[in-house]
């Protein structure tokens, strides 16, 4: 089916349109297999070329040979392609927000916000660039040099999910690049325009800093095809978001070829609230977390382990707060909860209220769809609380959507004992004014997730810190502080300038 065949323009295919005109792609020379949707209406928005096995190969092959000038690239020289991709993300941010918006159904705030997030890692991966620190240890041997250094790795590629379209590809490829990689990103399909939008002014970056061309390649297609990248030994990393159910597919294949993976899968994040925590903030962390997004991010609250003793009080305000929560279509700005992705994630929704109503919890407010009439090819839904008598098989699921259960505790040992005993182990927090409860939340006997958070909900996380987490989420680290090290290969190098031989330990031989 061709674009030019679709019966009516509407004003969100027009806005779509504006915007990836002034991206630099030209919406009419679009054409192919993969259909865009946008879960703000149900519309079919745009075709998209779809790639073949044979394509990604190919793509692979491009990156392998591109990788081979840009290692040899001094990495401060990379890095200003990062710098300028930067700069053409901030003059083009509420363009890429509109595809954002439009896809994955964000307010425009949270869409910016994403795209914020890339513009802040390009900043964090254009000073790392200079940063590439190896270490010097002194030798055992006298005249000797015992240092080590870092070398770029080769083709990463960057398999992203739905829910962030843009910025975890950011994440990946601003540091990849200036470790020295090539990068085959394969987006969900779900959000192919917005992975376009975002492939393009990297390219542009590219360009105008006389960069190899082929250091990035985007392959819009199906997991079976993506498939080539798994197995692919040129590919020595792959860095892949998305389900814990994808994770345990992607993990041991990359592995049987001795490949490097940075999985970031499945959350399930808590927040214990003590009798010493201020309330007010507490709600407002926790109804963010939980509610923000559509609860479709991987560090969206999804239960919440409260004290006995302010239990009732609680629950009573978090249910006033969802009542005033806005939900409906995005682009007006008053709103404030927007869609689910489609009428899966709507019915992984449906299904797990009732097996939570099955396994003894009580629904105290949300799990309607909403606007049907007005948009009965979307999934508006109102954010759901449910209280739980206990961590039941549910509540250790991660449900894709706004859901959030409320457990109740007596000591805060059994509340980090229920935080912790999920499968998952992404991000967690506590709320209390009580140091000595704070202390031992983030100790080493306190929360087991990558992200363990004191006065603040478990979801949007700053680029500076590395992002990632335990268990079933996986165990990668990509973002700040030194995730870098992930994209790099580390070589031990002794220098002899002694003119003797003398052997480590003490060896004698010859
Ligand atoms: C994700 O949901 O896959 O911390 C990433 C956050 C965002 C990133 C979420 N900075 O919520």
């Amino acid at each position: 089916m061709s674009n030019t065949a679709l019966a009516t323009k509407t004003s969100l295919y027009n806005d779509v349109s504006a915007a990836l005109q002034a991206i630099g792609v030209d919406p009419s020379t679009l054409d192919g297999e993969i259909k865009t949707r946008s879960p703000l209406t149900g519309e079919t928005l745009l075709f998209l070329p779809k790639h073949t096995a044979e394509d990604v190969e190919a793509a692979i092959d491009r990156a392998d040979e591109a990788f081979r000038t840009w290692r040899d690239v001094p990495a401060p020289v990379r890095g200003t392609v990062v710098k300028r991709w930067g700069e053409l993300l901030t003059e083009h941010k509420r363009d890429l927000a509109i595809l954002v918006q439009a896809e994955a159904g964000k307010s425009i705030s949270e869409a910016e916000g994403e795209v914020q997030e890339m513009i802040d890692i390009c900043d964090f991966a254009v000073g790392q660039s200079r940063m590439l620190y190896g270490q010097t240890m002194p030798s055992e041997r006298p005249g000797h040099r015992l240092m080590e250094t870092w070398h770029p790795l080769g083709v990463v590629g960057v398999i992203s999910a739905f829910n962030f379209p843009v910025a975890v590809y950011s994440w990946n490829t601003a540091l990849a690049l200036i470790c020295g990689d090539s990068v085959v990103w394969k987006p969900s399909e779900m959000v192919a325009l917005s992975a376009l939008g975002a492939h393009t002014l990297l390219a542009r970056a590219i360009e105008e800093q006389d960069a190899p061309a082929e250091i990035i390649q985007l392959v819009l297609t199906d997991r079976y095809a993506a498939e080539k990248l798994l197995d692919d030994p040129r590919v020595p990393l792959i860095s892949a978001t998305g389900s814990t159910r994808m994770g345990r597919e992607v993990g041991p294949r990359v592995a049987a070829r001795f490949g490097k993976t940075i999985l970031e899968l499945g959350g399930n994040n808590a927040a214990i609230v003590t009798p010493d925590a201020d309330l007010d903030l507490a709600l407002r962390g926790i109804v963010f977390a939980a509610a923000g997004t559509a609860g479709q991010r991987c560090t969206t609250m999804r239960r919440v382990i409260v004290h006995e003793s302010i239990a009732e009080e609680l629950t009573e305000k978090l249910v006033s707060a969802y009542q005033t929560l806005t939900i409906g279509d995005p682009r007006d700005e008053q709103i404030l909860v927007g869609p689910l992705i489609n009428e899966s994630g709507f019915q992984g929704m449906q299904d797990a209220l009732k097996a939570a109503t099955e396994q003894g919890g009580t629904v105290i407010t949300g799990g309607n769809r909403v606007l049907e009439d007005e948009f009965p090819e979307a999934y508006y839904v109102e954010p759901a609380i449910v209280t739980m008598p206990a961590q039941t098989d549910i509540v250790r699921d991660e449900t894709f959507a706004p859901i959030l259960y409320v457990l109740t505790y007596s000591t805060l040992e059994e509340a980090i004992a229920l935080q912790n005993d999920v499968p998952q182990g992404l991000s967690s927090a506590i709320f209390t004014e009580n140091q000595r409860e704070a202390e031992l939340f983030v100790s080493a006997s306190g929360s087991d997730c990558g992200i363990a958070n004191v006065n603040i909900g478990t979801s949007g996380a700053e680029i500076g810190g590395a992002f990632g987490g335990e268990k079933e989420t996986g165990g990668g680290r990509e973002s700040g502080s030194d995730s870098w090290k992930s994209y790099m290969r580390r070589a031990t190098n002794t220098v002899n300038y002694s003119g003797e031989l003398p052997l480590a330990q003490g060896v004698k031989f010859l």
